[in-house]
């Protein structure tokens, strides 16, 4: 049996949930993130890390702050760069994303590093992956999509942090 108290509490639950749904569609009505050309390097059993690769439009000044990806234990952002000759990768926090402008993650430059992963990732399978948008009020969005796979096992990258 539940006591008046536990309904009003279930109650309040019931009406926080539509609340929140309501937020969810209303921020989805706005998106304001285009994804594009989404794919991730195959990855053959016993590789432990791999790429995606994508280009973001935003259309107001933001910021990408996080990617997720049910693929791998950690994700990070990466930015490649030439030092003294040698193809070096770094974890970045954010990428600014300026206002309307196609900002590319691409082998050799920005990348989103998938580490420690959990499966193999096959050509012609698609892997998802959740990109958080930071606006510039704060505000932040999810946009999810789904990176086509190819372009397996070419050479095993070094990877120097
Ligand atoms: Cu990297």
């Amino acid at each position: 049996m539940r006591s008046p108290g536990t309904r009003t509490a279930l109650l309040r639950a019931t009406r926080a949930l539509a609340l929140a749904a309501a937020v969810c569609a209303g921020s989805l009505a706005h998106a304001q993130v285009k994804i594009e050309n989404a794919w991730v390097r195959g990855a053959v059993p016993g590789q432990l890390t791999t790429g995606a690769f994508l280009d973001v439009t935003s259309q107001a000044e933001a910021k990408l702050v996080r990617v997720e990806s049910p693929v791998a234990a950690v994700v990070e952002i990466h930015a490649s760069e030439m030092k003294n000759g040698l193809m070096t990768m770094r974890a970045v926090p954010t990428v600014t994303l300026p206002a309307g402008k196609q900002v590319r993650f691409a082998p050799g430059g920005y990348h989103i590093m998938l580490m420690d992963l959990k499966q193999p990732v096959k050509n012609g399978e698609s892997v998802p992956l959740k990109l958080t948008v930071e606006a510039a009020d704060g505000k932040r969005e999810t946009v999810d999509v789904k990176a086509q796979v190819r372009g397996v096992g070419t050479s095993q990258q070094t990877h120097q942090h």
